[in-house]
Order: structure tokens, then sequence, then C-alpha cells
């Protein structure tokens, strides 16, 4: 009898705490930026499914990241630290992840979450302390993408990888022991470059002409970082690769990768593109333009997809009545330039890759519809989800749980006005020159190194476009010194030893 009263008992908590317990559902994009959704307020698209991730939840309108690239935010993703303290400082080919840290989906599994990653990873170092996961080599491909399974294979699947990634996602929702909260993250590839539609995407965007920045042709005045970059539309903006005229279906590759009818949906389709650049290719003013345009409607296109099959899970989520007890996230690596300073990629700490787009719903807990507008940064999501599944968030962990934020019971006036910015990857293969920062509500001070050694500062109220570098302004002089001192306080702070020295010199 008693054997049996403990047992009704132990079993009651177990389903009184796994009720209190959400589970939680990452989708982390690739390169995706805020200027292309339209909760953000994007005219270039319609993104319903994102969208409706706010419009249940809450949009957060400042959200950075602590180096904009792609391998260092998964790695602070799933660490809450920064790069110089996770180890993870670069995309190179020397770069190291020690999967032996702590990260997030350990630190779930000890309230018995179950945890998988599925699609893009990027990390040379395979999955560890996930119950499953399923990730594509490297940056993977478009069309029949390869995945590495747990058994250590790499197998080919037929078909586009933004339905395969959520086929995958989907499959083992299915299957996972539904007893246990779960802790999933679906890493999209999309919008990544080389920018490859599905085929049924390609009509949307083709007739579609695109506004252009207002500093699309900037001229790099002042800033020496911003002028002796390598990604521009204009100049490293491929014709073949990226915007896929002259291509040879035959060769291997990852266009030789497609089946016979996608094939001949791209040569259709890119032969009308050839076409309409012939009518242009003697006008380098409209080569640049037409370059933009066609930038646009494929990395629009790949958006579409993502945005389908994102309204794809959501479904489900609603159809199983998962919805209820739910976290659902919506991230990318970073933001991306859409034309900005001429340019496409990431790197720089100027607003547009600072940035990435956050949204998340948790429906009775995250009131729908609101907006956060504090400061966060991407070290912060992994301790807000731990706090959220009822984990006491370790201290070494570097960011903070925004929860209180979110339930209203942390003011504006404890939260952080400053966050710091490090970025490394030098000189491929982009040549943004290393550099560190400090971004404050109002005003950016940034310190190139290495190769270039030069300081810069933005008022951001009066310069929202980062096109007129005050430092050498007499009237910036205090500012200058109070901004470098906080600069030089945040680095000592997260512990950036490297940092601090490059800010003293
Ligand atoms: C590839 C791209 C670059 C991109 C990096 C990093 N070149 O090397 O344009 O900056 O990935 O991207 S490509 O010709 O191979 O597409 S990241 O998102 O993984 O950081
Ligand atoms: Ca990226």
């Amino acid at each position: 009898m008693r054997v049996f009263l403990l047992l009704v008992l132990s079993f009651w908590m177990a389903i009184k705490s796994y009720g209190q317990q959400p589970n939680i559902l990452v989708i982390f994009s690739d390169d995706h930026t805020q200027q292309t959704i339209s909760a953000y307020g994007s005219k270039l698209m319609q993104t319903p499914n994102i969208d409706r991730i706010a419009r249940e939840g809450a949009l957060f309108n400042n959200v950075f990241v602590t180096n904009s690239i792609c391998a260092p935010s998964r790695a602070v993703l799933l660490t809450g630290k920064y790069s110089h303290i996770n180890g993870l400082k670069d995309n190179g080919p020397n770069r190291f992840f020690n999967p032996d840290q702590q990260q997030i989906q350990k630190i779930l599994a000890q309230k018995k979450y179950q945890t998988a990653w599925i699609g893009k990873w990027h990390l040379q170092t395979l999955p560890n302390g996930f119950d499953y996961w399923k990730v594509l080599p490297d940056q993977g491909n478009y069309f029949q993408p390869d995945f590495i399974n747990m058994n250590r294979d790499t197998v080919r699947s037929k078909g586009y990888v933004t339905d395969l990634i959520s086929d995958f996602s989907l499959e083992w929702l299915k299957n996972r022991d539904a007893n246990k909260p779960f802790f999933l993250v679906v890493g999209e590839k999309a919008t990544h470059r080389n920018w490859m539609p599905d085929p049924k995407d390609f009509a949307e965007f083709e007739n579609q002409e695109f506004p252009f920045p207002s500093n699309f042709f900037d001229s790099y005045t002042d800033r020496q970082a911003a002028a002796e970059q390598d990604m521009t539309i204009s100049k490293t903006m491929l014709m073949h690769d990226d915007l896929k005229l002259g291509v040879d279906y035959n060769k291997r590759g990852m266009f030789g990768r497609m089946n016979e009818e996608q094939k001949k949906a791209y040569k259709e389709y890119y032969d009308r593109a050839q076409q309409s650049y012939d009518k242009i290719k003697h006008d380098s003013l409209a080569i640049v333009k037409w370059k933009y345009q066609r930038y646009l409607r494929d990395y629009l296109a790949t958006a579409r997809s993502m945005d389908r099959n994102i309204g794809r899970i959501l479904d489900y989520l609603d159809s199983t009545g998962l919805t209820k007890n739910t976290i659902v996230i919506y991230t990318s690596d970073q933001g991306f330039y859409m034309g900005e300073h001429g340019w496409f990629d990431k790197r720089f700490m100027y607003e547009e890759s600072l940035r990435t787009p956050f949204m998340m719903k948790y429906p009775g807990k995250i009131q729908p519809g609101s907006t956060i507008d504090q400061m966060i940064v991407n070290i912060d999501f992994a301790p807000t989800l731990i706090d959220y599944a009822g984990i006491e968030v370790p201290s070494d962990i570097q960011g903070k749980s925004f929860k209180g934020l979110l339930s209203n019971k942390r003011q504006n006036t404890d939260w952080r006005k400053a966050m710091y910015y490090h970025y490394y990857e030098y000189p491929e293969p982009h040549r943004v020159a290393p550099h560190v920062g400090i971004r404050t509500e109002r005003y950016k001070l940034i310190r190139f190194y290495g190769a270039i050694s030069k300081w810069e500062l933005y008022d951001l109220q009066n310069d929202p476009h980062e096109m007129k570098n005050i430092i050498n302004e007499p009237s910036s002089q205090s500012l200058i010194i109070d901004l470098k001192n906080q600069l030089m306080q945040l680095a000592a702070y997260y512990k950036d030893d490297e940092g601090v020295k490059i800010i003293s010199n």
C-alpha cells in the first residue's frame, strides 16, 4: 500500500512539475535580418508566420549580438558567454568549440528536458549533450542536402533544405516522449548566401522592384574600415555563384545537385534574368542596380520558403495543443546588409548586422502584441530559457535572464544601458577589420585594431545610418572620454583581457 501511495505521489509530482515547465522551441535562422521581416515594418515582403510569433507574444526591438558572424553566434546561444570565454571567435579553419563545456541543453537536461538540434549547426565539433541531433555538414546545401546523423554517417536527402529541416523537426516532435518537456532548436539554412530559392517561390518576386537604401551609394568618408572591406554588391557579389548567370547545370557542385525538374526551373528563370542583364550590361551604374534587385529577389525567396515552413511548425503546435505550454522563439544568428552602405554580409558593428530579429511567445505568460525596447544581447538567450525552465542560472553565464522584463517585474531602470561588442575574423572572407565597441542607447564608439587602427563615433539619434564619424569633432571630446571609460569597464566586466589592451592603446 505504502509503495502504491509513493508511486501515486511521485507520478503526481512529475505531472505537476511538467505542467510548470514549458517546452522550448527556438527557430534559429541564418543571416535573416530585421529589414526583411514585416513584424519590424519591412515593406520588402510579408512574413506572416514569423509575425505570428510576435503577434501572439512579444516583439523585441533592440536585440544585439556580441560578434556578428555565424559559428560564434551559435556558440553564444549554447553557452550564454562571449566568444573569448566560450572559445569560438570566428568561422575560420582553426576554430574549435569545446563540446565538453557547459551548454544550455545540458543544463535543461537536469530537469528532464528532451533536447534536440536539427538543421544548420556550423560548429566544427559535432553536437554534444543533445538527446537527438541531425545536422548539415558545415554550411550545407540548398538542394539534396547531406545531413550528419548521430551515427556520424553523412546521408543525402532528396528535396529542398528548408522543407527537409521542417520535415525532420516535425518528425522528431511527433516521436518524442510526450511525458517530458522538450527543447528543440530548428537551425535554418535560409537565408544564407548564395540564396538559392525553391523554384515555387520564383514568381512572387520576379517582377518586383525594390527601393534602394538611402546610403546604397556610400563613399565611406572618414571610415577607413568601411572603405577597405570586401563585401560590396558592386564588386564582391558574384554574377555566377551568387546571381546565377551562365551556370552549367551539368557540373558538380551546388547547381549540379538539383534534379532535372529543379534544373529546368532554374534555367528558365535565370535565362530571363540573363536577358534583362544583357540589355544593361554596358552601363556600369545600371549593372550595380540590377545586381541589387536580383540579390533581393533571391534572398527574399529563400525567406518565403522559411516563413511558410515556420507556419507548418506553428500549425503543428496549434493542432496538437502543444502551443499552450510551449515557448516559441524566432531569431537569427545576426543581421545582414540589404544594400545599406552598398553591402551584403554582416560582421561590422553597424546597426544592420549588430541587430538580430527576436520574438517570443508563451501563451498566458507573455502578453500578446507586447514590445520590448530594452537592450537584449544574445548572451541573454540561454539564461532566459534556463530561468523559464525553473533552473537556477549558473553564475559563470555572462548573460542575464530577461524573464522579468516580460512579466513587467523588472523596470527599465535596472536593465543594461550599454552593450559590448568584439569581432575578430580577418582578412578572409570579407576583409572586415577586427574591432571592439560599445553601443549605448544613443551613441556607438568603435575601435578598429590590427590592420586598421582607428576609432569611430556615431550619434545614432542624429545619424541612424552611421554615415558621419564624429570622432574628430571638438564637441565630441568629453563624450569620447565617457564612452571610452564605459567601454573599458564593459571589457573588464566580461573578462575580455585582449579587448582591455586594445582599448587602452
Ligand atoms: C561563406 C560565404 C561568406 C560568408 C561566410 C560566413 N561565402 O564563406 O559570404 O560571410 O560563409 O557566413 S560563400 O561564397 O561560400 O557563400 S556565416 O553565416 O556562416 O557566418
Ligand atoms: Ca549567419
